[in-house]
């Protein structure tokens, strides 16, 4: 698809609901071969992380599929958001792929959860604010039957009461008070398909789900990309690490647009 098509309608609409769903972002025949790489890294048991809301994830990827993992580096289809929202400070921070073998309901998140926290966390009157973004490729099609990406409205500009502070992190716990909270806001439910990308704001509250059962060659899965703003030093809490992509690609093999 054009990246340019809708431009400035689709940029304003990102930066007022604090998320962008942009069809047909990467082809069928990628989204092929991701979802054959993942499946059979899955059956080897060769992931990082399987925990108990249902979400495998895969971390290593910028290192074992450097060729195919680099296409999706400020890839075409959403470089003129991140562009026009980071500008040349986008950094990649790291790059994620999950797959959800059975039942998923992913705790309520947001990727960054320090973002209002920052002048506190760095521990000065003048700090550099940073701002993330991620872009989430789906490989499978989601719908009211299947899955979804939800958002809780309206946070795009404001933090979640600060009584719930201390709840913002992971749990499988459901009646966690951050988790019933977003449960009971106004929500807005994606079903992306598969190819499709979704560009969100990192700090604003999201969760994914599946319902059921997939047919074994069509097993949920997305990929995400985490791009920063610097200074993102390492006390800032993040849901992921950038070392590794740091180590793989090299500082400067890290910013997509500040050549
Ligand atoms: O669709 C999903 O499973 C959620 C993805 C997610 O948490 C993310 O892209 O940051
Ligand atoms: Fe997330």
């Amino acid at each position: 698809m054009d990246s340019q098509i809708g431009m400035p309608d689709n940029l304003a609409k990102l930066k007022s609901d604090g998320f962008l769903l942009v069809p047909q972002a990467i082809d069928s025949a990628t989204v092929a071969e991701w979802k054959a790489i993942l499946y059979n890294m899955y059956g080897r048991g060769e992931y990082e992380i399987k925990n108990g809301v249902g979400n495998v994830a895969f971390e290593k990827l910028l290192a074992l599929q450097p060729d195919l993992a680099k296409q999706l580096i400020g890839h075409t289809s959403v470089a003129p958001y991140l562009k026009a929202v980071l500008g040349k400070q986008c950094q990649l921070r790291s790059l994620r792929a999950h797959v959800n073998p059975s039942g998923y309901t992913q705790e309520w998140h947001m990727d960054f959860y320090d973002y209002y926290y920052q002048q506190e966390k760095a521990g000065t009157d003048s700090p550099a604010i940073a701002l993330c973004m991620n872009t989430t490729f789906y490989l499978t099609d989601n719908s009211p039957e299947r899955g979804r990406l939800t958002f809780v409205k309206g946070y795009m500009d404001r933090p979640v009461p600060a009584e719930l502070r201390p709840y913002l992190r992971y749990t499988e716990d459901r009646n966690d008070p951050f988790q019933r909270w977003c449960d009971e806001q106004a929500l807005e439910h994606l079903y992306p398909k598969a190819g499709d990308a979704v560009l969100f704001y990192s700090h604003i509250p999201h969760q994914g789900a599946k319902y059921g059962q997939d047919p074994a060659d069509d097993m949920r899965a997305n990929i995400v990309l985490h791009y920063q703003q610097n200074p993102m030093y390492p006390g800032v809490s993040f849901v992921s690490d950038p070392q590794f992509t740091l180590s793989t690609l090299g500082y400067m093999g890290t910013f997509p647009f500040a050549g």
